[in-house]
């Protein structure tokens, strides 16, 4: 039984039934208790373990995190689910871990949505929790149900909002795929009728209505005027941009990439006062610092790196503008603010911005280590990939400090269901745990085991790590592979002593390397 009387044990049914009872209604008139903060995800994106100053970064001011982390919980060792996008956000938000689903790898901009509507998520845990609940920012999960393709002229769906969202502002893809438009609720922003939006992936876009086609700079190679992609990249241009995919019309919906974050904010800002009176969930998803990386002119210059540390800087700025909002309001002290990343760092993404690059596999921006001490990231299942940086701030309930814990965003879900007392159909989020008294600082332990998946699954134990396969499942133009990188009969490294995971000691242990590999046999079974 949650709190106020309502069950969500059964699955589809008794969910859609739930959803009916149109929740925002039965809370409205009542202010977030202590028992029912809010909670604001920031969710950056490619963000690394070290790209903030509180984890160490010299070359990227970050004032606004820095003084997350000092009124909250720091944690040094807490991993996304995954080492790219579209898994680790999907384990995030259904507590599964992301290997165990076809169609949750990096996904196109027309992909199906790779969370089912009857799949139980985050968002619903919030709804049935009484909250209300939003997705502001960056998608990358897919929509519609791949029977038909997504309509972006008419109703697009289904998207957040069948499962768990009550709104929803978001670009459908990431920033460098097409199309480069906003989704509210159920629409695209701003779209006009007459000059609709067609979007493929894979077959050029006929020419046939002039005017209505962006440059391909397949084609035109001049039209990268903002700056020169360096691997794909090279599709549709807009705004002197090149994208993956191809896109035409749309002309008067299509997003200011340098005034994203500001937009992102004003519609946070309006989320926030919209739903002051009410306990509510926001999963706010950055668009910083995943190419193309076009911060705001104000932010140019900011840090000593290129673009990718300035993005960084507006990135910061963000939080910074999402805590006044929460101030002006009133409800930043029983406000849970969540601050993490879906990946770890990458520098050449794909565009020539500047961002100066080693080509080793252990890659640097000027002096500049994204993933800190670790070794690797985005892309890797080495710790850079998914050690992310993770602060959790809330007055009314954590004593601030720094915290070693093992922890993963996949059990975010189970540890807010067990608080609010919302009940998980028996199925749903079969990775998630509950680790609340972890997330809140309470417990120093945290997790005994977790999963880290990148192209291979790893399994940490205390300061172990196994794994087998291929380590990498992604190397920018250049960038060669070491035979090491890949193994059948797996790696073991002490990530506590050997941070830099160079000493393999599958022999030298072999009883641990041997316990964990039918450890992480089980998991990836059951
Ligand atoms: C890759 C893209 C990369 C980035 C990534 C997804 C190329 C060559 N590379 O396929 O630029 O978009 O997908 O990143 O196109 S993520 O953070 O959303 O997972
Ligand atoms: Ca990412």
């Amino acid at each position: 039984k949650g709190p106020i009387g309502l069950q969500v044990h059964a699955g589809v049914h008794q969910k859609m039934v739930f959803r009916n009872l149109e929740i925002t209604e039965l809370v409205a008139a009542k202010p977030a208790e202590a028992s029912k903060p809010n909670v604001v995800i920031i969710y950056g994106d490619d963000v690394g373990y070290a790209d903030l100053g509180c984890y160490g970064a010299e070359k990227i001011p970050t004032p606004n995190l820095d003084k997350l982390a000092a009124e909250g919980v720091r944690f040094t060792d807490a991993h996304c689910a995954a080492a790219t996008c579209t898994p680790s956000r999907y384990s995030l938000l259904t507590g599964e871990m992301a290997f165990r689903k076809e169609g949750t790898g990096i996904l196109a901009g027309n992909a199906k949505m790779a969370i089912a509507p009857e799949q139980f998520t985050l968002a619903d845990t919030f709804q049935a929790g009484g909250y209300h609940t939003g997705v502001i920012g960056k998608w990358h999960l897919g929509l519609g149900d791949g029977k038909t393709p997504i309509d972006f002229n008419g109703e697009v769906k289904p998207g957040p909002l069948e499962i768990g969202f009550d709104y929803c502002f978001m670009l459908p893809s990431t920033n460098d795929r097409v199309p480069c438009v906003y989704l509210e609720n159920h629409h695209i922003v701003n779209l006009d009728p007459e000059d609709p939006i067609t979007v493929s992936y894979g077959k050029r876009i006929p020419d046939d209505v002039p005017g209505t086609k962006y440059p391909d700079g397949r084609d035109n190679p001049e039209a990268m005027t903002y700056y020169m992609n360096s691997h794909g990249h090279n599709q549709t241009v807009i705004n002197g941009i090149g994208r993956i995919g191809m896109m035409k019309g749309g002309k008067s919906a299509l997003w200011d990439d340098e005034t994203m974050a500001d937009v992102l904010v004003e519609k946070t800002g309006e989320f926030i006062a919209r739903n002051k009176e009410k306990p509510f969930f926001l999963f706010f998803c950055s668009q910083d610092i995943h190419v193309p990386r076009t911060p705001h002119p104000r932010f140019r210059g900011k840090s000593d790196l290129s673009y990718r540390g300035d993005a960084m800087v507006q990135l910061d700025w963000t939080t910074g503008a999402i805590m006044e909002a929460l101030e002006e309001n009133g409800i930043a002290d029983n406000t849970i603010v969540i601050f993490s990343s879906d990946n770890g760092p990458v520098y050449d993404d794909g565009y020539q911005d500047g961002t100066t690059v080693k080509t080793s596999s252990e890659e640097v921006d000027r002096g500049h280590d994204g993933s800190g001490p670790y070794r690797g990231g985005k892309y890797q299942i080495y710790e850079g990939g998914t050690r992310v940086p993770l602060i959790i701030r809330w007055p009314q309930g954590i004593e601030p400090g720094v915290s070693d814990a093992l922890v993963t965003q996949v059990d975010f879900l189970k540890s807010f269901a067990n608080h609010l007392e919302v009940e998980v159909p028996a199925d749903a989020a079969r990775d998630s745990r509950d680790y609340l008294d972890a997330f809140l600082g309470k417990d120093e332990q945290g997790a005994e085991v977790i999963l880290e998946q990148a192209k291979s699954v790893a399994i940490r134990q205390g300061p172990w790590k196994f794994f087998t396969g291929e380590a990498v499942q992604f190397r920018p133009k250049g960038q060669k592979a070491n035979p090491k990188e890949k193994t059948d009969e797996g790696q073991l490294f002490n990530v506590e002593k050997d941070l830099m995971e160079q000493n393999d000691l599958t022999e030298a242990e072999s009883e641990k390397a041997a316990e964990l590999r039918a450890l992480l046999k089980k998991y990836r079974q059951s």
